[in-house]
């Protein structure tokens, strides 16, 4: 069996925090197997880093109306930092606007194109007339035609899973105006995914490439196996992989003027430049990690959640196979959705418990809460986080059953043998079936981590603690120390080797607890060969006194927290956040004044444009305003309101729009002009 391993994270969408759910699909599930891989000498590469293109960063930019570029490097920090302080110990956390990046991906791109493994077609695109923008992916939104979800994107459906393109969509929206979109020709790079068919059914299915066996198809997850059949058997279609945008890595031909490759083509790419990225920082070769001559015995596996599946195991082993020369996934372990109380989490209502705001409140309770997802982490179904679970968790299983089975044992041992570790003495048939249960039971464990199947494996190592609990309330040493030392020590030096086990079995899942439990015992073992039965502690050797490992959790946490998320949600739905700030300098080049509306027009084929002649007191200027909907023209001539002067100059609709009206709208979207409670003439300046 391989010891190598090269394990990627789903590259997080640098538009918004990670919350809880991401949390527990995804990044503890691959942060577990890999602390497992480590502790046995595996040689794994452990690679993630940022999504830094795609409409749902350039969308989230406009809604704050800054650079894309500001929203990736505020969230890039974000979320880089929550990881390093909860414990994800990625070998590189990398981002997709990097350098090598966009050089790893357009080189990537060449190749494919070098071999003609793209089809160019010219296509009739769904296109928004008022931002001049050709509508894909997350810029177009419509009724799923297989689920009937009305939220599917153009180029998925996230409630079915259903890989799309725009013109499926039922009622198709654009998601910049809201409004029905227009076609427009023309052309993009298309994967003829129909053409893979046949060798993807046998891979998925078998696990075979070409006759050669690569992978066991009985470990992937059935829904994972599922879902791509469902694809396969479905008839994939040829998929646009480049789009008309300016925000992503340039197509690198001479005709891909404004086009950038599709966010799902470059991204997947990301998990090969972090590896360039991170082999040059530590003088090691790229290609061990990803290339069939090199790295023909490792294992790629890939951590993801249910709606990432067909981009990696269909999109990307296509692209991977058509390059040349790269290993494909071994496995694809991808997590179904957790839900938050009740409810899905949501980003747009605030239904969520940030991984970074749960940090700064309770920076002690990591291992609490990589406790509770992996006991709840959605492997086979969606599953659901609440606060009053968590506590359940905490008290009843950290608390009651580790925390006290170790505590009772480092305790003993300090009062009977001053800290010292006693001989084993007479150990009975039960004592030697009880250390032979939990050697099976540590066994149990590796095998299930190997499988994916973290939370089983979870559940074993708690059976540990379990083991020693009923150990020591069957043989209550504390009845016996009076009339049976030899026994006592017997029982002791049994209930020492569970804890020692169980301190080492727990790191994949609990990394600091294991770490203050080996300080009790003053050892320091890091590897699960250590688990070996004849490696116990040494007679003789003094341990340390224990400390609480699990604070109980009070109810007014709870209540606190459950607040806090009502509370949250209730203020996002009123009002966008504010802003990213600027300074004063910033704020004195706006030019604003009064002006007086002379005349205004509709602006032909635009329900929604005015086209207004403005008199700023300098000189009179046409402006074109979005406020068609609201006010019929013969009722603005003859407002004085107020202008934005100095805007860029921009056509809209075929009118070169100069300046702009400030107006405010509430929540039912009404709008008012923004007029002087005194007589204001045009021309008089606004700071
Ligand atoms: N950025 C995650 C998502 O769909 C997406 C993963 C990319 S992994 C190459 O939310
Ligand atoms: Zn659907």
């Amino acid at each position: 069996m391989t010891n190598k391993y090269t394990v990627t994270a789903a590259l997080p969408y640098a538009n918004g925090p990670i919350h809880l759910g991401h949390v527990a699909g995804v990044y503890l599930p691959a942060d577990t197997f890999v602390r497992y891989l480590r502790m046995n000498d595996a040689d794994v590469l452990f690679v993630c880093g940022s999504d830094e293109h795609g409409a749902a960063i350039t969308l989230r930019a406009k809604k704050e109306a800054v650079t894309p570029k500001a929203i990736v490097d505020k969230y890039h920090q974000l979320i880089g930092n929550a990881f390093a302080d909860f414990g994800i110990e990625f070998d590189v956390y990398d981002r997709t606007t990097s350098d090598l990046h966009h050089e790893t991906s357009s080189n990537f791109f060449k190749e494919l194109n070098r071999k003609k493994r793209f089809v160019q077609k010219s296509s009739e695109q769904y296109y928004d007339e008022e931002f001049n923008q050709f509508l894909a992916d997350r810029y177009i939104t419509g009724t799923c035609p297989k689920c009937q979800s009305p939220d599917a994107y153009g180029d998925q459906c996230e409630k079915c899973g259903s890989d799309l393109s725009p013109t499926d969509l039922i009622d198709p929206r654009s998601t910049l105006s809201g409004k029905l979109p227009v076609l427009r020709k023309t052309s993009h790079w298309f994967l003829p995914m129909d053409e893979h068919e046949e060798w993807l059914k046998e891979w998925i299915t078998q696990g075979r490439l070409d006759g050669v066996q690569q992978h066991d198809p009985k470990a992937w997850r059935n829904q994972v196996t599922g879902q791509c059949m469902s694809w396969i058997d479905g008839g994939l279609k040829p998929r646009a992989m480049t789009r008309d945008l300016d925000w992503g890595v340039k197509v690198p031909l001479p005709d891909g003027e404004g086009k950038v490759l599709y966010v799902w083509l470059d991204a997947p790419i990301g998990y090969i430049s972090a590896t360039k990225k991170w082999a040059k920082e530590n003088g090691r070769n790229w290609e061990d990690y990803w290339l069939k001559e090199k790295a023909q015995d490792r294992r790629l596996v890939h951590f993801i959640g249910k709606d990432n599946i067909v981009f990696h195991a269909i999109i990307f082993p296509i692209l991977l196979k058509d390059h040349g020369g790269y290993i494909l996934p071994d496995n694809v372990p991808a997590s179904e959705f957790l839900n938050l109380e009740g409810d899905k989490f949501s980003t747009s209502r605030n239904w969520a418990v940030w991984l970074h705001e749960y940090l700064e409140a309770y920076s002690d309770k990591t291992d609490e809460l990589r406790y509770v997802l992996t006991s709840i982490a959605p492997e086979s179904k969606d599953a659901e986080f609440t606060w009053k679970d968590y506590q359940a968790r905490v008290n009843s299983e950290l608390a009651d059953v580790f925390g006290n089975f170790v505590n009772r044992t480092v305790v003993l041992t300090n009062k009977y043998y001053n800290g010292i570790v006693p001989a084993q003495g007479t150990r009975t048939d039960q004592d030697k079936a009880i250390i032979a249960q939990v050697c099976d039971t540590v066994a149990r464990i590796g095998d299930l981590i190997t499988k994916y199947k973290l939370r089983e494996a979870q559940a074993e190592m708690m059976r540990i603690a379990r083991i020693g609990n009923k150990y020591l309330a069957d043989n209550e040493p504390w009845k016996l120390v009076k009339t049976d030392e030899n026994r006592v020590e017997a029982i002791m030096s049994v209930a020492l080797e569970i804890t020692r086990q169980l301190s080492i079995a727990c790191m994949p899942f609990l990394p600091k607890t294991s770490k203050k439990l080996q300080g009790f015992l003053n050892i320091n073992c890091e590897k699960w060969n250590d688990l070996r039965a004849n490696s116990e502690l040494a007679v003789g050797l003094k341990i340390n006194k224990a400390e609480i490992l699990f604070k109980k959790i009070e109810d007014e946490f709870v209540e606190l927290e459950v607040q806090k998320l009502k509370e949250k949600s209730q203020q996002t739905s009123k009002f966008p956040p504010m802003k990213e700030l600027i300074d004063f300098e910033t704020f004195q080049k706006m030019d604003l004044r009064m002006g007086k509306i002379l005349s205004a027009e509709k602006v032909k084929k635009a329900d929604k444009l005015l086209q207004l002649s403005v008199d700023t007191g300098i000189d009179t200027r046409t402006v074109v305003s979005g406020i068609a909907q609201h006010y019929a023209p013969e009722d603005v001539v003859g407002k004085t309101v107020l202008v934005l002067l100095n805007l860029a100059p921009r056509k809209i609709r075929g009118v070169e729009s100069q300046g702009m009206i400030l107006m405010a709208e509430n929540e039912e979207g009404e709008l008012s002009f923004l007029e002087t409670e005194k007589e204001f003439l045009q021309g008089q300046s606004v700071s």
